[in-house]
């Protein structure tokens, strides 16, 4: 197939992300880390701040010379060793040694100094992590099934395929340059259970298991998007692919997207608007012709007939005599000592492993029966907690104001008291997943929350205050569908109240009697 060349926009005028990758590759800087560790922050032009993300190394404005340090975490499992080398790097090397779990099901590293990068980076590479091709236009972290392996129920373990296409997207960790100049970054699902565990609608790529000609495979979705300026679900491509198809489907895809995305305007630059302006069939076809062979339209027999669960809590595994543990963790956020100890559970408790959530907990698996008890009984577990109320559980926050260069609105403190407030005052029937996202952007993912919040400002008295737009009627697993926008502007002071109504009238909510004094 004929390819126009992917860093020539024929005379349309490029974007300021364009011209920076022009001039040197995002990646070139890997090769420099040595000279920006030496220099220190100030003295890195603007150019390489932006490059550096390629690297994950973002510079953070509200917090000069700080930097946030994002992870690959693929399918969200990584071992007891690699979380405590996380845990330790933020213990000697960060000011706030804080560590968030994302809606990725990675990890972001906070509180970091560029001066002691080299270090940093060694000890990732040490033990198999990787910080490479985490931001910016790239294939951001493959989120895949938290419990893919040990689920009694799945149809397909896709771990090997995750680490596949991880290998494949990033060479081994070590950065690819055939795939790290896309149009703009690029999200890739891929589960094999029966509740579409890892929101195959929201990303650019979702593969669904499905059944054809009694061979299991993937049904393939594309085009998913939650940004500011659209949500849209991504669109079937009539295709199924079997297994060992599946990294060079995406290969494919990435190529397609690399040569002929939008590059001009930095807001149309998704995989979507090339879907819509090309069309499903010519995008297939174009496929096809790039793959060398026809795929099969997509199967009948597709599997997301399970509701989603959190995976919070105790669930037996498909191997007998073992369950995992699903811990909360309040709005995705824990500290350095805490990391540390995560690790110590999962060895103690676990077979050293443990894996991260789409809803920003994690879960430690392979717990043999005969040791349940003593963790559930583990002094952590009172913070992280395998039964938390049914308004923490269900609760995600982007960064929010505190360290996001974009926020309009703080996020992550405000999510966690509102829900204190409001779990002190209601008994809820189930838990009520409430996506919190600081701007438009949608890192939180606000359109398939039960009840979603996007930042915004509105005017009280003719000042300018903290608010939210409420979207509610979001669902995810089966029939997964967005919620909408049901009240705009609602300044966040009177955010409780409105809530604790919604919560009331629409989710089963009561009031708790309020105690008399006596
Ligand atoms: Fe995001 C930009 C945080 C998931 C859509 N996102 C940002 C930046 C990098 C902005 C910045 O430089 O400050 C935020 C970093 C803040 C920080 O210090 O942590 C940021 N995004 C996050 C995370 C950490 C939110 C979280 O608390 O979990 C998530 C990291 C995922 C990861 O591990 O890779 C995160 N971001 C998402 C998602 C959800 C998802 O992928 O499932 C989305 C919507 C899905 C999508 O992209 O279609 C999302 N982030 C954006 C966008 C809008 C992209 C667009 O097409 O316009 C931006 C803005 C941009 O890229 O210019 C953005
Ligand atoms: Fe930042 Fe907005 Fe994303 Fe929240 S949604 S992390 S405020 S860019």
């Amino acid at each position: 197939m004929e390819r126009s060349c992917r860093y020539c926009l024929e005379g349309a005028v490029a974007n300021p992300i364009e011209k920076i990758k022009d001039e040197k590759p995002g990646l070139a800087v890997k090769a420099e880390l040595i000279e920006f560790a030496r220099l220190g922050w100030e003295a890195i032009s603007k150019g390489d701040l932006e490059r550096l993300k390629w690297i994950g190394w973002f510079f953070r404005k509200k917090t000069p010379g700080r930097w946030m340090v994002r992870l690959r975490v693929p399918g969200g499992i990584l071992s007891s060793e690699q979380l405590r080398v996380v845990g330790g790097i933020l213990a000697e090397f960060s000011d706030v040694k804080q560590l968030d779990i994302t809606t990725r099901q990675n990890l972001e590293m906070r509180g970091l100094r560029i001066e002691d990068s080299v270090s940093i980076q060694e000890r990732l590479e040490a033990v198999g992590l990787t910080t490479v091709q985490s931001g910016m236009d790239n294939v951001r972290n493959i989120v895949g099934s938290p419990v893919a392996g040990i689920d009694p129920d799945e149809l397909i373990d896709v771990r090997p395929l995750v680490q596949q296409m991880q290998d494949l997207i990033t060479e081994g960790g070590r950065g690819s340059f055939a795939f790290s100049n896309l149009p703009r970054k690029f999200n890739i699902s891929i589960t094999g259970d029966r509740e579409n565990s890892a929101h195959a609608e929201i990303n650019d790529i979702g593969f669904i298991p499905a059944r054809r000609e009694e061979r299991i495979g993937f049904n393939v979705l594309v085009g998913g998007v939650l940004n500011s300026q659209r949500a849209t679900p991504a669109l079937p491509l009539d295709a199924f692919v079997l297994p060992e198809q599946v990294a060079p489907l995406c290969a494919a895809v990435l190529r397609i997207y690399s040569d002929h995305g939008p590059r001009e305007a930095r807001t149309r630059a998704r995989l979507i608007y090339l879907l819509e302006d090309w069309g499903i069939s010519k995008f297939r076809a174009a496929v096809e012709a790039d793959l060398g062979f026809a795929l099969p339209p997509a199967a009948h027999e597709e599997f997301i007939d399970y509701d989603k669960r959190d995976h919070v809590g105790v669930w037996p595994q498909k191997q007998a005599g073992y369950c995992f543990v699903g811990l909360h963790v309040p709005i995705g956020r824990l500290w350095a000592h805490q990391a540390l100890e995560v690790a110590d559970l999962a060895e103690v408790y676990g077979q050293g492993e443990v894996r991260l959530t789409v809803e920003q907990s994690f879960l430690i698996p392979h717990v043999a029966e005969e040791k349940l008890e003593a963790l559930l009984v583990e002094p952590l577990l009172a913070v992280f907690s395998p039964e938390p109320n049914p308004l923490l559980r269900g609760l995600v926050s982007c960064t929010g104001a505190q360290f996001c260069n974009l926020a309009i609105i703080e996020t992550k403190e405000r999510a966690l008291k509102l829900a204190h407030v409001l779990a002190s005052e209601l008994d809820l029937p189930q838990p009520v997943r409430i996506h919190w996202s600081g701007c438009p952007n949608s890192c939180g993912q606000p359109q398939i929350g039960d009840i979603g919040l996007i930042g915004t400002r509105t005017k009280v008295a003719g000042q300018s205050v903290d608010a939210v737009d409420i979207l509610m009627g979001g669902q995810v697993g089966r029939e997964a569908r967005f919620g909408e926008v049901v009240r705009e502007g609602v300044p966040c002071d009177e955010l409780a109240a409105v809530l604790k109504g919604l919560l009331i009238e629409h989710f089963g909510a009561e009031e708790r009697p309020v105690a008399l004094a006596s």
